[in-house]
């Protein structure tokens, strides 16, 4: 059994909701706007992502989200495999001497993590952790495994969960206690190799956000305060949501340097017959990415997927109207959905006869469908059909003849529009300071600020000290890669000490 902690909180989460919209008993009760922590709860439910469940902070997945996590699974998994790296699987399960030989990087997050300490009515004789992270799971094995450097590189991903048990407020997607990731760990004979892979999987990671789920994310470094204290350095895609003003870390990939190795004794023998600490990384992105979609995305009416990750991305409504040709509109409507499906398009028709057609709009919308196609009388007699896009609500009557390339065509446009939009209000957000006070003014309005630093750890320190409040406290989110001029003379916003960089600060999660 699992050993809870005294936080675990009433069973089911239950939501006080105002009056549910009009006769389609559909629509949402909080608006992104005026509500954004309750429109996100009631969107993820409504639009069948996920179902509450009744252990805090756990939620169930349900087949809309896996299959959008599915599908950068599919992009991800094919590109690390042509840098040639392997899957792999380890136990969920640590033992304890494991778990704590890495002191270091283990003592700050020892609260989070959970333990076995029962079967069934008997005490264990020795608890067991499960995996909040598996380097100390996986590392005794690479020592065991890597002697010479024929054995390096030696580059292996695991799909799996992770449990860490989380005592902040628990978001679904954002922050849960079991999610699932990908994390990769690999071993080089060289420093170089190991720099070169780090930021070769951040590049994917950017795709993964900017290609798949339509979110414009900024690459750099993280500040020696907020990287993983176990390795050398720790790179992130960072994403920014507008309406909380929050920073989000995207996903990570860390150079450990040897840390680990001097700890796990990663050693092998060299071309020169020497002995030598082999030089590591690791890298992990999560479910994370999904929550992060839906608040970018999403809006009053709900879900909205970016074709490229989306289980159904065209949905067709037969329009029936009291004595039209129901039959035919029907027959169209299947023929639409195998003309689609034979281009490689996914597409369904929503054929349910005890439901009309306009409850069937809100319903594919409040789920994200990024297109929709009507059938009705009319456009049987014209051999046409009625789009209607998601992201703008944009209509446009298609001939039959053109369904295909048109619908492609769509797809594409929805799909480059909803990065284009959330990139606008993005950088709307960004606000470049350079003083104590216009920093206080932009983190007021919500802002991701750009501003000049001293990269001392004391300054961010500090930083952190003078915004303590009800929102949390600012905090340094990543050093972009892409550097404006830093022109001489500039004094970092914090301590007026000469600066060395700009940075990226703001509140997050
Ligand atoms: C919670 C409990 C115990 C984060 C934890 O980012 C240990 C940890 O090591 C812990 N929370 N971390 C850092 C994870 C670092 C690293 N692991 C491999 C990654 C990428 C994948």
């Amino acid at each position: 059994m699992i050993w809870l902690d005294g936080s675990r909180k009433s069973l089911a989460v239950v939501r006080k909701k105002k009056e549910v919209k009009k006769e389609t008993g559909l629509g949402l009760s909080f608006t992104k706007d005026e509500n954004f922590g309750e429109w996100y709860s009631e969107v993820v439910v409504n639009g069948e992502m996920i179902e509450y469940y009744d252990i805090s902070g756990c939620y169930i997945l349900r087949p809309w989200a896996i299959s959008i996590w599915e599908n950068m699974q599919t992009f991800f998994d094919a590109e690390i495999k042509k840098m040639k790296v392997k899957n792999c699987y380890f136990p969920l399960f640590v033992s304890p001497g494991v778990l704590q030989k890495e002191k270091d990087h283990v003592e700050g997050f020892a609260p989070e993590v959970a333990w076995v300490t029962k079967s069934g009515e008997s005490d264990l004789e020795v608890p067991i952790a499960i995996r909040p992270t598996s380097e100390t799971v996986m590392y005794p094995y690479y020592s065991k495994w890597i002697r010479g450097h024929r054995d390096l590189p030696l580059k292996l991903n695991q799909w799996c969960n992770v449990v860490r048990w989380e005592f902040s407020h628990p978001t679904p997607f954002i922050r849960s206690r079991e999610f699932l990731w990908q994390e990769g760990h690999t071993a080089f004979s060289t420093k170089e190799e190991a720099d070169t892979e780090v930021l070769q999987i951040l590049e994917l990671y950017r795709r993964i956000y900017e290609e798949f789920l339509a979110i414009p994310v900024i690459k750099g470094r993280k500040s020696e305060l907020e990287k993983f204290a176990g390795g050398l350095y720790t790179t992130s895609v960072e994403a920014f949501i507008p309406n909380t003003g929050r920073g989000i870390q995207g996903a990570t990939s860390h150079c450990l340097g040897q840390n680990f190795a001097k700890m796990f004794e990663i050693n092998f023998e060299n071309e020169k017959g020497e002995k030598a600490m082999v030089w590591q990384n690791s890298w992990a992105y999560s479910t994370r990415t999904i929550g992060v979609m839906v608040m970018v995305h999403g809006d009053d009416k709900g879900l909205v997927l970016p074709p490229k990750v989306a289980a159904v991305q065209v949905i067709v409504i037969p329009v029936p109207y009291k004595d039209a040709d129901t039959q035919g509109i029907f027959d169209a409507c299947v023929a639409t959905v195998a003309t689609l499906t034979e281009a490689g398009i996914l597409a369904e028709a929503d054929l349910r006869d005890n439901y009309s057609p306009g409850w069937k709009y809100s319903d594919w919308e409040m789920k994200g469908v990024p297109l929709r196609i009507e059938i009705g009388p009319r456009d049987l007699a014209n051999n046409q059909v009625r789009a209607v896009r998601r992201d703008n609500g944009a209509k446009t009557d298609i001939s039959r003849v053109f369904l295909v390339e048109q619908v492609k065509g769509m797809l594409d446009k929805i799909q480059q529009n909803l990065f284009d939009v959330a990139k606008q209000k993005r950088d709307a957000c960004v606000e470049v300071v350079k003083t104590w006070e216009e920093f206080v003014t932009a983190l007021g309005q919500k802002k991701m600020i750009l501003a000049p630093w001293c990269d001392e750890e004391d300054v961010e320190k500090d930083v952190k000290a003078r915004t303590k409040g009800e929102m949390g406290a600012a905090k340094s989110l990543c050093t972009p890669f892409e550097q404006p001029e830093l022109p001489e003379g500039t004094k970092c916003f914090a301590s007026g000490k000469p600066a060395k960089k700009w940075t990226y600060w703001g509140r997050s999660y």
